[in-house]
Order: C-alpha cells, then structure tokens, then sequence
C-alpha cells in the first residue's frame, strides 16, 4: 500500500504540537508504519532538502531544520501521499486554508511546521533517506474494515 514521508519539524515540537498532528492523521484513517524523536544531522538535512540548495533561504532551512528535535514517521494509506498534502496545507501558513496543519498553526514560510512527501516517488526516496527496513513495522490495523469499503 502506499507510504507517504511525514516530519514534524522543530517548531512544531517546541510548540507541543506533536500530539495533534499525529491525531490528524490517526483520525483521518491513515496507518502509522514508522516513528521516530531525534536530532537531524547537517548531513542528513542538506541530502533531504537537496533540490533546494541552490535557494537563497537554504542555509536557513538547515540551521532550523537542525535546531532542536523533530518528529520523522511513515504514514501508509490509499491515496496517501496527495491526502497528506492537502492535511498539511500550503507552503506559506498565511495563504494556507484555515482547517489544514499550516493554516490551523502557522504564519511564517519559514516556520511551518511540518514536511510532507509531493509525490508517490520523492516519498519512496525520502522514507529510504530516513528510515531503515527493520524501523517500519508491516502491520494490518483490525479496524480497517471499517475504514475501507
Ligand atoms: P513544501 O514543504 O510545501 O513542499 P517547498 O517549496 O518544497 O515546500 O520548500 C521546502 C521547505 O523550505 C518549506 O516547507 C519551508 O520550510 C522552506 N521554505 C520554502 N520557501 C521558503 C522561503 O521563502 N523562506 C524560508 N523558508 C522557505
Ligand atoms: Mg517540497
């Protein structure tokens, strides 16, 4: 089944919105497959924003990405990776619709909260980048018949 790349990025922790966040996507329907609290290295964070090295807020983006713990997860669902985007919203929280993650909780590009996989491919990528095989647990939640047809 689809999988999708979720992280909560350092504002997020600092603001204590962990909970809420992951309870979205509980609460929508979607299988949490993998979790985990840590640090991110300068490494790891200029290889996950890579396609954006070359823009003028880069240094910035690792600076924060790198400045306090974030929340990396694996979600897993039909249609996932598309649905994730529309429950996390806009890049810029301010033109973000009120009801998605950014628009909900945010107001600066630079301080929205959290990433999501754009696309089937860049999330097949990001989730290698991150997690290894043994961290993702291939489970089959016993509400599912509830959740799909
Ligand atoms: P996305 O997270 O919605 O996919 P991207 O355009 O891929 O947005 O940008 C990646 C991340 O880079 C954004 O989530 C945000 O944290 C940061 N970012 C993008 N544009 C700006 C900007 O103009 N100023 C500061 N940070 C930015
Ligand atoms: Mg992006």
């Amino acid at each position: 089944m689809e999988r999708t790349f979720i992280a909560i990025k350092p504002d997020g922790v600092q603001r204590g919105l962990i909970g809420e966040i992951v309870s979205r996507f509980e609460t929508k329907g979607f299988t949490l497959v993998g979790m985990k609290f840590m640090m991110v290295t300068r490494e790891l964070a200029e290889e996950h924003y890579g396609v954006h090295r070359e823009r003028p807020f880069f240094p910035g983006l690792v600076e924060f990405i790198t400045s306090a713990p974030v929340v990396a997860m694996v979600w897993e669902g039909d249609g996932v990776v598309a649905s994730a985007r529309k429950l996390i919203g806009a890049t810029n929280p301010l033109t973000a619709e009120p009801g998605t993650i950014r628009g909900d909780f945010g107001v600066s590009i630079g301080r929205n909260i959290i990433h999501g996989s754009d696309a089937i491919e860049t999330a097949q990528t990001e989730i290698a980048l991150w997690f290894k095989d043994g961290e993702l647990a291939n489970w089959e939640p016993t509400i599912k018949p509830w959740i799909y047809e």
